[in-house]
């Protein structure tokens, strides 16, 4: 494998990443007190910093933006501080990291929200879906439907929260435009009955997605913003009748604010690849710069759709948990370890940083 260009560097935006693989976000609610992540979070992206590129786990750029508990944000001082760490750890370990900006909109929990209030949404329809608050797994909240004049204070915090990015030492950001999120719900009918100019059609579904990416590129540059989407998974309880039209849309425009790249979930979010009917190379066509494909790749794929020049990039999530050194792993043809499902979400330093490197599982 040792001339496998996965493992050659890649320039992405102004950095040079010293190899194709991902690490994927990544949700694993270990956040302190007031969200903030501790020296514990800087340890387990620090231990896996040989990624080529960290995205950071999702990121609440508001106290409405959050969805579940021990969530970390990036809205207080104490939080940036708290992040200044996590971005100084990977750069000593030469990795490159971006913070995942995220607005959850109605996956969330009245107990999360300010002053108890409802949840928001593009339109007051329930998700069919849990959340993860009070340590179990609940219901989400009824939400409400955004009123026009709060829109801009949305993109505002977005815009916000991509400053504090830069503040606290990120090498960028990616906008959470996936998995049935905030701005997926704007981009999909099945979650936006909106008779507004923010619903309706391609291009109105579309509007805050863009939007959203617009103030970002204008706060930080383009070369340093990038974008995930879901065009055809199921997560949170999301649905499209059009995703083929509505991303290639979307994308079309992406394309034309010069954004560093588009990750795209192939698929069912961790789980099938071919849940639905989409051709993703309308995508990858449409977008001249970077495109990172996720979902259920492993070394072969990632190969076999390297070679056919289908994606640059490759976002790995769950191997990541028990293997941080998976780049070397994969490079080696070390096995990989298997995560323990029970740590994944909450708790301390099991089943977050306890996972040994192969060499050190190995005693070499
Ligand atoms: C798993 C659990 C909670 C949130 C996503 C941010 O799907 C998430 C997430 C994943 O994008």
């Amino acid at each position: 494998m040792t001339n496998n260009t996965l493992f050659e560097p890649y320039a992405l935006g102004s950095m040079t990443l010293s190899n194709r693989i991902v690490m994927a976000p990544l949700t694993r609610n270990r956040a302190g007190p007031g969200f903030v992540p501790g020296d514990i979070t800087a340890e387990y992206y620090r231990q896996r910093a040989s990624a080529g590129l960290i995205i950071s786990e999702a990121t609440q750029i508001s106290q409405q933006g959050q969805g579940y508990q021990d969530t970390p944000g990036v809205y207080t001082q104490a939080q940036i501080d708290g992040w200044r760490k996590v971005t100084a750890a990977v750069h000593e370990e030469g990795g490159h990291i971006l913070l995942q900006l995220w607005h959850v909109g109605r996956i969330s929990h009245v107990d999360l929200q300010p002053n108890g209030a409802q949840p928001v949404a593009p339109s007051a329809l329930r998700a069919d879906t849990k959340t993860f608050v009070n340590n179990a797994f609940v219901d989400v909240s009824q939400p409400r439907a955004l009123e026009l004049d709060e829109l801009a204070g949305i993109v505002t915090d977005f815009r916000q929260a991509a400053a504090n990015a830069i503040k606290a030492g990120f090498d960028g950001v990616e906008v959470h435009g996936a998995n049935g999120y905030l701005l997926d719900q704007f981009a999909k009918d099945g979650s936006n009955v909106r008779t507004d100019k923010y619903g309706g059609s391609v291009e109105n579904r579309a509007r805050l997605m863009l939007e959203v990416t617009a103030a970002v590129v204008e706060e930080i540059g383009a070369a340093r913003t990038g974008i995930r989407i879901s065009p055809v998974s199921p997560a949170n309880g999301i649905s499209c009748s059009d995703p083929q039209a509505q991303f290639d849309y979307i994308v079309d425009q992406l394309d034309a604010l010069n954004i560093a790249y588009i990750h795209v979930v192939e698929g069912a979010t961790g789980g099938p690849r071919d849940v639905a009917p989409f051709d993703f190379g309308s995508l990858r066509r449409r977008f001249s710069k970077t495109y990172i494909a996720n979902n259920g790749y492993d070394l072969e794929l990632a190969t076999s759709h390297l070679a056919n020049d289908k994606a640059d990039l490759f976002a790995f999530g769950r191997p990541f948990i028990a293997n941080p050194d998976l780049v070397e792993r994969l490079q080696s043809g070390a096995p990989l370890a298997q995560m323990i499902p029970a740590t994944l979400y909450g708790g301390g330093a099991a089943g977050y940083t306890d996972y040994p490197s192969f060499a050190e599982a190995s005693g070499k």
